[in-house]
């Protein structure tokens, strides 16, 4: 193991839809940057000035173009890759409505997919491990320590609370 010695705040933001009666997730194939490849929720870090929520908000709108009045916390997620000192704090919201027309970004290449669907292989590796406790809408924290190749979970604990 390796010290964390500071630590990022990001988002992370999940907006469910219905389709004639079918529950759909919004996904976005994130095109640069970190997680490039993967198939994740919308979010960022938060910036100097702005609350987690309103980071969580703004991310969204950049990211996928859409507006939300409403996010729920949903979780928190801990991060650790082995070798590096800065942790990352994830903050995990969901939405259920929203503003605006889906559009992809320079960042995000947005589609839904039905919950059955979730391409968890194109996914960041701990997503599959919450995500059943995140859909059955329970509030959850993570933790989770990556090897340096940012692929193997080396060890985890996920665990379900009352409030966040
Ligand atoms: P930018 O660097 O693009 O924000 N993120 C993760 N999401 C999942 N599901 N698993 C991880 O496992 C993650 N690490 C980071 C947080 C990065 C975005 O990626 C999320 C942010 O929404 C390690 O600003």
């Amino acid at each position: 193991t390796s010290p964390i010695t500071s630590k990022k705040v990001l988002t992370l933001v999940f907006v469910f839809g219905d389709f004639d009666g079918e529950r759909r997730v919004l996904l976005g194939m994130k095109k640069r940057g970190f997680g490039a490849g993967y198939w994740n929720g919308f979010g960022g870090k938060v910036e100097k000035g702005e609350t987690i929520l309103e980071g969580a908000v703004r991310e969204l709108e950049e990211e996928a173009g859409i507006r939300v009045s409403h996010l729920e916390r949903a979780g928190m997620l801990w991060f650790h890759f082995e070798g590096d000192p800065t942790g990352l704090e994830v903050h995990v919201y969901r939405g259920e409505t929203f503003e605006g027309v889906v559009s992809e970004t320079e960042e995000m290449r947005p589609e839904w997919f039905s919950l059955d669907k979730i391409p968890f292989h194109i996914m960041w590796p701990d997503d599959q491990i919450w995500w059943p406790v995140f859909v059955g809408n329970k509030k959850f924290c993570g933790r989770f320590r990556f090897a340096k190749d940012q692929k193997e979970i080396l060890a985890h604990d996920v665990g379900i609370f009352e409030s966040l």
